[in-house]
């Protein structure tokens, strides 16, 4: 069992983490920049320990500042949260290189994850369903480049095998555009990730986008939580997003998750983890895996009753999972509204001080946040400043408890996407249930 960990990111997750720690009777270590001394986070921890300015890349994202916060406080594990270091294979192979305990996959799981062209391969060997492609790096040979697209059919995309959520991407229409497309592609791609590798993909028009949450134990157990729903999105933020994902008919539902979790399985994959699919004509077909908890974790832990940090945690000290798959029943829906410190024009950071914040509560409603009255969100992160996660026995009881807490929740002195929330809680096509991932952009267009 783990004795003392150290959070190695900061806001809502890091606040997630801590409360998860302190219910198995872990010790904490909070680790923060100039900028958050006065996070929520830092105050409740056990120990806290400054590690850089305020830029991420000399505090958050500075592996031996953060390997040096652990030597010195003597935690046994680092919990990354998500974004910054969470899918840095470099740094889980650091830390358990120095001896600690990186609760996550192993590093060499999370470099065949970041590598989209393997974390494909590793898919189809499992028999998950993925989109008709190159299932391959595209090489210099131009005339089987052009006849893999010929045989998938125009319109295709070109991925960056380095890339992912929506960098190192370019959509084809036809043949003549094919070439010169992939070798702009390969270039930006060279040139933001330091690897030109790419694939294509038939270009889906309208899917949406479904991932499933899964659990592994490191030891070929593996288990699955379920879907949800991450369509209403802009600009590859996700808005709000849901559990289960409404409409998909049971048997393609079960089937699917019973593939991920088989991948799981031989793959030995130990951990929290997610794979993103997007589902179009009633077909699942998967894109990416996150090795990481997610943003929208929330949802699944409200319609699976299962605490998904907790088990991070657990199986980071070496536990067996807590549960079997027959233990494991969807019950319900949840939906979580990202609250995020921003110009409702614009869509513009808005960081600054908060005169008041007031919470809103009442059965079903949960709200993760590190906000408090007197707070001054920094500009130097992201702008998620809660997430408002609002469940119910059916999805319609569900969405009017988001519609009262969103009525309720009082957020003075800084701007906030509150009123979109609240336009989309009354959305009737949102409403229905089912939209794709262009829904939100298009509305905002009208
Ligand atoms: C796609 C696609 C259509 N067809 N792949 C964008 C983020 C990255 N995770 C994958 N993405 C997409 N891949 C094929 N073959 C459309 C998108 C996409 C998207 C996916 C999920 C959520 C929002 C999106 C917004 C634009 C494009």
């Amino acid at each position: 069992m783990l004795k003392k960990v150290l959070i190695a990111n900061r806001g809502e997750i890091a606040l997630r983490v801590l409360r998860a720690c302190k219910q198995l009777g872990i010790k904490t270590v909070a680790v923060h920049s100039t900028a958050d001394k006065d996070l929520m986070h830092v105050h409740l921890a056990d120990e806290s320990v400054c590690i850089g300015p305020p830029s991420p890349t000399e505090s958050y994202l500075n592996i031996p500042a953060i390997i040096s916060a652990m030597e010195v406080t003597e935690a046994d594990a680092v919990h990354p949260g998500y974004g910054f270091l969470s899918e840095n294979a470099d740094f889980a192979e650091q830390v358990e290189n120095s001896g600690f305990t990186f609760i996550g996959p192993t590093a060499d799981t999370i470099r065949m994850m970041g590598d989209k062209v393997s974390a494909i391969k590793v898919m189809i060997e499992a028999g998950v369903p993925t989109v008709p492609g190159s299932n391959g790096p595209l090489d210099n040979d131009d005339a089987r480049t052009l006849q893999i697209a010929r045989d998938i059919g125009f319109p295709v995309i070109i991925k960056a095998a380095a890339g992912g959520g929506g960098r190192g991407m370019r959509v084809v229409h036809n043949e003549a555009d094919l070439l010169s497309s992939i070798h702009v592609t390969q270039t930006e791609a060279q040139s933001f990730f330091g690897s030109g590798i790419c694939y294509l993909e038939k270009f889906l028009e309208n899917p949406r986008h479904v991932e499933i949450q899964v659990l592994g134990d490191g030891q070929g157990n593996a288990i699955h939580l379920g879907d949800r729903d991450c369509s209403l999105q802009r600009r590859h933020q996700k808005v709000i997003e849901e559990a289960p994902a409404p409409g998909i008919p049971d048997a393609i539902r079960a089937e699917v998750a019973a593939t991920c979790v088989r991948a799981c399985e031989q793959m030995k994959y130990r951990g929290a983890g997610t794979l993103e699919f997007l589902y179009q004509d009633e077909r699942f077909y998967f894109i990416e895996m996150n090795t990481r908890v997610q943003v929208e974790h929330p949802v699944t832990e409200q319609v699976s009753g299962v605490d998904i940090v907790r088990e991070q945690l657990l199986i980071a000290g070496g536990s067996p999972l807590s549960y079997k798959q027959s233990d494991i029943v969807i019950k319900g829906h949840s939906f979580e509204c990202r609250i995020n410190a921003e110009d409702p024009a614009t869509f513009l950071p808005s960081p600054g001080k908060v005169a008041m914040f007031h919470a809103p509560g009442g059965n079903g409603v949960r709200v993760d946040s590190h906000l408090y009255s007197g707070y001054t969100v920094p500009p130097f992160y992201d702008s998620l400043i809660a997430k408002l996660i609002c469940s119910g026995d059916t999805r319609e009881e569900a969405l009017k408890r988001m519609e009262i807490a969103l009525d309720e929740m009082l957020i003075d002195g800084i701007s906030s996407n509150i009123a979109l929330h609240k336009d989309l809680a009354r959305d009737s096509e949102f409403r229905k249930g089912g939209v794709n991932i262009h829904y939100l952009e298009k509305k905002l267009k009208l």
